[in-house]
C-alpha cells in the first residue's frame, strides 16, 4: 500500500515515544486525526497519514511509532520501529520535505534523548539532522508559563542552552519550533504552523526531498542497528557453544593415546569453523559482531594448533622409529658379513677386528637412541607447554566476553570451564 503523492509538502514524525509526535500531527492538520495520549506504553504502533490544506498548501503528515527505553534494547521493539520507517520511506514515494524531530520541553534532555537521535541518524543516514530535520519542541504551555514567570522567550532559551541540545540546535541550524499542542486559541495555533513551514522553507535542501535513494545510503548502518539488536542472543548461544566445544577439547586431549584422536580433533575444528562462518554470515560485514568473531576465531585457533602439535610429535615419533629400524638394519648386516667370515676364516684377526666394531655399533646406536628419545621428550614437552599456553589464552578470551546472561548460568559455565581447563594442563603437565 502506498500514500498517495499530491501534497505540496510532506512531512515525517520522529522522535522518542511520548514526546507528542501524535499530538503535533493533529496540531498541523488541525484536526483530530493521529490517537495522543498520555500512556505509559507507545500509543502510535502504526504508520498512518493524512492532508489538509493550510493557506493553499496541501500538506501531508505521516506519524508512526516512537523510540523509546525498550524500543531502544530490544530486537522486536526496535525491528517494529525500522520497520514502520522503511515502510513511511518506500510507501511515500515522492519522499519528505522534512523530519519534524519531536522533542518535549521540561526535564533534561537524557542520555535516552540522545540515544534516540544517534538511532535514527544511523537509520536515515548522518547528514538527516542537518539536510532534512526541524525541531520541534511540544509542550509550548508549558514553556509559555515558565518563560512568563522567569522572563524569558524562546529565542532566549534557544540561546541559553548547553551541551547534547545545543549541539542539536546547532545542527538543525536553528530550525526550531515551540508547538503548544493544547492551546484553544486559534491565532495561535495558526502561527505556529505558518512558524513551522517557514522553518521547512529555510531547509538547505529546500525542494529536494529526502526519497527511498537517500534511504538507500543508510542500508549498511540500518543493517547494522539490526544486529547489534540481535547481538544479545547471538552472544548467549556462541558462549553456549564454545563452552562444549572447550568441553570437547578437553575431553580428546586427555586421551591421548586414543587411535581416533587427530580425527576427533579435526571433527572438533569443522565444528569451530561453522561456528565463526556462522558468526561472520550473521554479521553481515558491518563489524557489528566483531569481538564475538574474535573469541570464536580464537577457540578455533586452539584447536587447529592442538591438531598441528599432535601431527609434529607423530611426525617426530615415525622419525626415531625410522632411524631405529634403520640403525638395526645396518646392524644386521654387519651381523651377517661377521657370521659368513667366520664361517670362511675361522676366527681370525680380522673377524675379531670385525667383533670389536660390531660392539662399538652397538654401544653407539645405544646412544643415539637416548639421545633420540631426550630430544622427543624435550620437543614434546615444549609442544605441549605452548599448547598449554594457547589454551589458558582462549580460557582467558573465553572469560574475557562480557554477556548480560543470567548471573549464575555464567557462574556455572565459568566454574565447569574452568575444571576443563584444570584436566588439560595437568595432563600437560605430566
Ligand atoms: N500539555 C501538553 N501536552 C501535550 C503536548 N503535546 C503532547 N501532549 C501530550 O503528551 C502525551 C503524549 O503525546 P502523543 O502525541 O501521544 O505522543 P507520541 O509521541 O505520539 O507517542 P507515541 O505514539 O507513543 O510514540 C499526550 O497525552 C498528549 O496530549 C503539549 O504541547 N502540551
Ligand atoms: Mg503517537
Amino acid at each position: 500500500m502506498s500514500i498517495p503523492s499530491n501534497s505540496d509538502i510532506d512531512l515525517l514524525l520522529i522522535g522518542k515515544t511520548g514526546n507528542g509526535k501524535s499530538a503535533t500531527g493533529n496540531s498541523i492538520l488541525q484536526r483530530k486525526v493521529f490517537v495522543a495520549s498520555a500512556s505509559m506504553e507507545s500509543v502510535t504502533l502504526k504508520v498512518s497519514w493524512d492532508v489538509s490544506d493550510h493557506n493553499n498548501t496541501i500538506i501531508k503528515v505521516v506519524d508512526g511509532p516512537g523510540l523509546g527505553d525498550t524500543r531502544l534494547t530490544t530486537e522486536e521493539g526496535l525491528n517494529l520501529f525500522m520497520n514502520a520507517m522503511e515502510y513511511a520511506v518506500m510507501a511515500n514515494s515522492s519522499g519528505y520535505h522534512a523530519f519534524l524531530l519531536v522533542v518535549r520541553y521540561g526535564g533534561r534532555f537524557t542520555q535516552e534523548d540522545q540515544d534516540v537521535v544517534r538511532l535514527l541518524k544511523q537509520i536515515f543516514g548522518q547528514d538527516f539532522v542537518k539536510n532534512y530535520c526541524v525541531l520541534v519542541m511540544t509542550f509550548g504551555d508549558n514553556f509559555k508559563r515558565e518563560g512568563e514567570e522567569f522572563g524569558f522567550t524562546f529565542e532566549q532559551w534557544c540561546g541559553q542552552q548547553s551541551g547534547v541540545m545545543q549541539e542539536l540546535i546547532r545542527e538543525v541550524q536553528g530550525r526550531i519550533v515551540l508547538f503548544d499542542n493544547v492551546t484553544k486559541d486559534p491565532v495561535a495555533r495558526k502561527r505556529q504552523i505558518d512558524d513551522l513551514l517557514s522553518k521547512v522553507a529555510t531547509l538547505k535542501s529546500r525542494g529536494q526531498r529526502y526519497t527511498d535513494k537517500n534511504f538507500e545510503r543508510a542500508q549498511e548502518a540500518r543493517d547494522r542497528v539490526r544486529i547489534e539488536a540481535k547481538k544479545p542472543m547471538i552472544q548467549d548461544d556462541t558462549m553456549f557453544k564454545i563452552s562444549l566445544i572447550l568441553q570437547r577439547l578437553g575431553q580428546i586431549q586427555s586421551d591421548f593415546h586414543s587411535p581416533s584422536q587427530l580425527q576427533d580433533l579435526q571433527n572438533l575444528e569443522l565444528e569451530t569453523q561453522k561456528l565463526v562462518g556462522n558468526i561472520a554470515l550473521q554479521d553481515k560485514g558491518t563489524g557489528a559482531l566483531r569481538d564475538i568473531s574474535e573469541n570464536a576465531t580464537a577457540i578455533m585457533n586452539t584447536v587447529r594448533e592442538a591438531i598441528s602439535v599432535r601431527k609434529r610429535l607423530d611426525q617426530d615419533r615415525l622419525r626415531a622409529q625410522q632411524q631405529e629400524t634403520d640403525q638395526a638394519a645396518q646392524l644386521q648386516r654387519q651381523r651377517e658379513t661377521m657370521q659368513k667370515e667366520m664361517e670362511e676364516q675361522g676366527a681370525s684377526a680380522e673377524v675379531v677386528a670385525m667383533q670389536n666394531r660390531i660392539r662399538e655399533l652397538e654401544e653407539q646406536m645405544a646412544r643415539e637412541r637416548e639421545e633420540r628419545n631426550e630430544q622427543v621428550a624435550v620437543r614434546q614437552t615444549e609442544e605441549q607447554n605452548r599448547l598449554a599456553d594457547m589454551t589458558q589464552k582462549s580460557q582467558d578470551c573465553f572469560l574475557n566476553i562480557h554477556i548480560q546472561v543470567d548471573k549464575n548460568l555464567f557462574d556455572t559455565i565459568i566454574a565447569f570451564t574452568k575444571g576443563i581447563f584444570t584436566t588439560i594442563a595437568s595432563w600437560f603437565k605430566k
